[in-house]
């Protein structure tokens, strides 16, 4: 038995590479950080790795989180520039005992010192996204609109676990902003011994929950993913709006060590890619009263690769 899954539709073909290395019997990490490689390659994804969105000074600055549910081991990237796959560097921090999180130019320093690719990860494509929201900034439109962040677990056929994100962040942000996905507990979390989970959405809101983290608690305490999924996002939405006044996009998925999977949001396009023995398949997460369901999305949107 193995599973893999992964935030949103376009984490289908990562999710495909990751589920062929399972079934041959890799292990749940070298599945993740291949699954999450091939997003951050696809130069049509604009929020993830090469071809994501840059910040307000059309810098493409990302950020990446790896954690191994064996050992915990955990290691991230910050606001990391010009290098082509920052899962695989906070995948190789996540083995180092001391300065496992790196940001901004130590992170790239770093990267390159131990034989990372280098590249300039601003394509043409997400330079005119860059001059569009400019010109639509003049009219005073939101400058965040349109940030996702592939968030990946996997269980191997040994029972070992792990969780993987990558994302360029909101776009337009400030130069330096870190968002909750190379945050360990925030973006992400993996505990062999139950199970791991990782977010997407707003970081500034999702950070407020440490969200990752909560869902494994509730895991533990017994609930299944879904349930412990469903009561995270609600209870943090809930909590927020009572007490900080608002509450923006929040999406999480969570996979417990026999190979169970959960999603719950609290918004109307999230998606989910799982692959496991019987294949791989893209959902919808669909909103009910008090909570989600998991819809299988027909073939032809899948073969449209939206962006959410
Ligand atoms: C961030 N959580 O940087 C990321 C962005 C994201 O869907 O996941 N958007 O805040």
């Amino acid at each position: 038995m193995w599973t893999i899954i992964g935030t949103w539709r376009m984490a289908k073909e990562g999710v495909e590479e990751g589920a062929k290395l399972l079934a041959q019997g890799s292990s749940a990490l070298d599945a993740l950080e291949n699954a999450v490689k091939a997003v951050e390659n696809d130069p049509y994804y604009k929020s993830v790795g090469y071809g994501g969105l840059p910040n307000e000074e059309k810098e493409v600055e990302l950020d990446a989180g790896f954690m191994d549910g064996d050992t915990l081991g955990f290691g991230a990237v910050c606001a990391i520039r010009d290098v082509a796959n920052p899962v695989s560097v906070a995948r190789r921090l996540s083995q180092e005992n001391v300065n496992c999180v790196l940001v901004g130019s130590g992170a790239t320093q770093y990267a390159l010192n131990n034989g990372f690719e280098k590249k300039d990860m601003l394509t043409e494509r997400a330079e005119e996204f860059y001059q569009k929201r400019l010109e639509e900034m003049k009219k005073e439109l939101n400058a965040y609109r349109g940030h996702d962040t592939v968030g990946m677990l996997a269980v191997d056929a040994q029972g070992s676990m792990g969780a993987a994100t990558s994302t360029s962040g909101l776009f337009m942000k400030k130069r330096g902003r870190v968002g909750d996905s190379p945050l360990i507990g925030s973006g992400l979390y993996a505990d062999s011994e139950v199970g791991a989970a990782t977010a997407t959405g707003l970081g500034e809101d999702l950070m407020k929950g440490c969200i990752s983290y909560e869902i494994v608690t509730l895991m533990k305490q017994g609930l299944h993913p879904q349930k412990a999924c469903e009561k995270a996002v609600s209870e943090l939405e809930e909590k927020l709006k009572r007490r900080h006044g608002s509450c923006s996009d929040l999406s999480v998925i969570a996979l417990n060590n026999k190979g169970e999977w959960g999603c719950a949001t609290n918004i109307d396009n999230f998606a989910v890619s799982v692959a496991t023995e019987d294949g791989c398949k893209v959902y919808h997460v669909v909103r009910k009263e008090g909570y989600c369901e998991a819809v299988e999305a027909d073939r032809a949107w899948v073969d449209l690769r939206v962006e959410e």
